[in-house]
């Protein structure tokens, strides 16, 4: 007597690359890192010494909420020149900035980077509002 066990192998997609795949954006990609979804915010994240889905991000409503989560080892900062805005972003913390592309004034593309590691390792990305 044999017990039918049948295996079913998830395959699991994981590893959106970094650098310079990340404007290819609904172009057949299977998963998105940053979530598509409107109604939810556009999550950028932290590593050392990097921002994930901010080369450039997506095309994003100016009245979308972008966080930035800080998935490193370090502190790292968030800096907006435009908006005179720059906070620190601890190790494990998350901050929420609403309505981003309306603050920073409209359609066009904006510039933030870490202030701690943007000499050093160019750590900086691209906010693109519709
Ligand atoms: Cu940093």
């Amino acid at each position: 007597m044999r017990s039918g066990c049948s295996v079913v192998a998830v395959i699991l997609l994981l590893g959106v690359a970094c650098g310079g795949s990340g404007q290819s954006t609904g172009s057949g990609l299977p998963i998105l890192q940053g979530s598509d979804d409107p109604s939810v915010p556009y999550g950028i994240v932290a590593i050392d010494y990097h921002f994930h889905d901010a080369h450039p991000s997506i095309p994003l409503d100016p009245s979308r909420d972008v966080t930035f989560t800080n998935d490193g080892a370090v502190t790292h900062n968030v800096t907006f020149p435009e908006l005179g805005f720059t906070k620190d972003l601890p190790v494990g913390a998350t901050i929420t900035i609403r309505n981003l592309g309306e603050k920073l004034g409209g359609a066009g593309t904006y510039a933030f980077f870490c202030k701690y590691h943007y000499a050093a390792y160019g750590m900086g990305g691209i906010i693109v509002i519709t």
